[in-house]
């Protein structure tokens, strides 16, 4: 049997998506090779990334980073599970430990548009990584602020640039606020955000875009044409210990921290009385980005509810094949761009999963 030299990043995307996708541990899942070999003629997809690191962001971002199918122009931080006095350091420390200096970071808003900041410690821990320690980073983010650089780089872009959103939508809105004319030129979003089918933070609401729901509204009628990966999928995906163990015992810099987290996280989890393991909620938007075969997507016109006492941050999805339902004016007009995701039933990877 021929000796693996190292950690590949089939093993990577396995363990940090929670065994979603595109790598395997199983030799039964070879499609998920074929899927992966056909990336290797494909065309780098240029990307944004905005974040608020967070433990599953954080491997989201490490896997993002080894994934060659991206070129990634920047990461931008914003406030959300911690503040950005965390998230910031947290992007920077991923950059650094998968080597990436070549990826600006910026720093982003320090809280939501309107709203006071509502953070997640309970899940991710103070420090945002589930307690673990990475020393201070040396890397400095680029003078830019984060709304500045996104609007700069979709310009330098125009119509090639895709936004992975998997925090709240703070700065996407503020780049949108201060250019008009951006929208149009954005390829296209990913968002870890949003649910159709109940919340997390409310009974209503998703974390992302309960933090920020004015931010949310922003983007989900700016007309860019969103792929919003909600928790109606991300939380069939649970971070096991099998999946710890892999990335543990794999010997790379980017494993070796990412098991480090993935083991805080996981104790953490553990030490609050829950059951299983933490979603993933994040490194299932990347990794659906990679491979969209791994989910199925339905098309709706999403909004995002603002104002109510107990649902603020509701997204609802208005399907096109329900034909009575009662819309607000201009809403037939509008592009149905907004999909989520379930697990494809014919997806081998997911076939062989935990879901
Ligand atoms: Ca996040």
């Amino acid at each position: 049997m021929k000796k693996r030299p190292e950690f590949t990043r089939r093993e990577f995307v396995t363990a940090s998506a929670a065994g979603l996708a595109l790598g395997s541990l199983s030799p039964a899942m070879q499609a998920g090779q074929e899927r992966s070999d056909k990336y290797s003629g494909r065309t780098q997809t240029r990307v944004m990334i905005d974040t608020d690191p967070g433990v599953d962001d954080a491997l989201a971002l490490l896997l993002a980073m080894q994934s060659p199918e991206l070129t990634i122009e920047a990461i931008t931080a914003v406030a959300g599970n911690v503040p950005l006095e965390l998230t910031l350091p947290n992007a920077l420390r991923m950059v650094e430990i998968a080597q990436r200096d070549d990826i600006p970071v910026a720093a982003g808003a320090k809280g939501p548009l309107l709203r006071r900041l509502v953070t997640a410690t309970y899940a991710h821990g103070e420090n945002g990584l589930g307690g673990a320690i990475f020393p201070e980073p040396k890397r400095k983010p680029v003078p830019e602020p984060a709304a500045e650089l996104i609007r700069q780089t979709v310009r330098k872009y125009p119509g090639e640039v895709t936004l992975i959103t998997i925090g709240p939508l703070t700065n996407i809105a503020a780049a949108l606020n201060s250019d008009p004319e951006l929208a149009p030129m954005v390829r296209s979003l990913v968002m870890m955000g949003g649910s159709l089918s109940g919340g997390n933070i409310t009974p209503a609401a998703e974390f992302n875009v309960y933090v920020d729901p004015e931010a949310a509204r922003i983007v989900f009628q700016s007309g860019i044409p969103v792929t919003m990966v909600g928790l109606d999928v991300t939380t069939k995906t649970s971070l096991t210990e099998e999946h710890v163990r892999v990335l543990e015992g794999a010997h790379t810099p980017v494993s070796q921290a990412a098991g480090t987290i993935a083991r805080n996280a996981l104790n953490h989890y553990r030490e609050r009385g829950f059951p299983g393991g933490p979603n993933m909620h994040d490194s299932l938007a990347v990794a659906g980005f990679l491979d969209p075969s791994i989910l199925q997507f339905q098309d709706y016109y999403v909004d995002v509810e603002t104002t109510g006492e107990l649902t603020a941050g509701e997204t609802l999805g208005y399907s096109p094949n329900t034909g009575d339902l009662r819309r607000k004016p201009g809403m037939e007009r509008m592009p149905r761009t907004c999909r989520f995701g379930e697990p494809h039933p014919r997806s081998p990877a997911l076939a062989h999963r935990q879901f």
